[in-house]
C-alpha cells in the first residue's frame, strides 16, 4: 500500500498552495495603494517589517515587490 506517502504529498502540496495564497493576501493587505509594491510608507505601521526592509529589498529600489516579499518569507519562515 502506497496510500500514506501519496496522502502526505497531496497534503504538502495543498498546504504549499495555501501558504502561497496567504503570502499574496498579506502582500495585498500591506500594499494599501495597490501599486504592486510595498514602500516605506506602507510598512510604517509594521515596525518589525520596516526594520528589516533592507534585507527584503534585494534589488535596492526602495520598494518590495511580491517576488521579494515571497522570497523573504520563504527563506525565513519555511
Ligand atoms: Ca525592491
Amino acid at each position: 500500500m502506497k496510500i500514506l506517502p501519496l496522502t502526505i504529498s497531496i497534503l504538502m502540496l495543498l498546504s504549499f498552495d495555501a501558504a502561497a495564497l496567504d503570502v499574496k493576501q498579506r502582500f495585498d493587505h500591506l500594499d494599501s495603494d495597490k501599486s504592486g509594491y510595498l514602500t516605506h510608507d506602507e510598512l510604517a505601521p509594521q515596525p518589525q517589517l520596516l526594520n528589516t526592509f533592507v534585507k527584503w529589498d534585494k534589488n535596492q529600489d526602495n520598494q518590495i515587490s511580491l517576488v521579494e516579499f515571497k522570497s523573504y518569507l520563504t527563506n525565513n519562515l519555511y
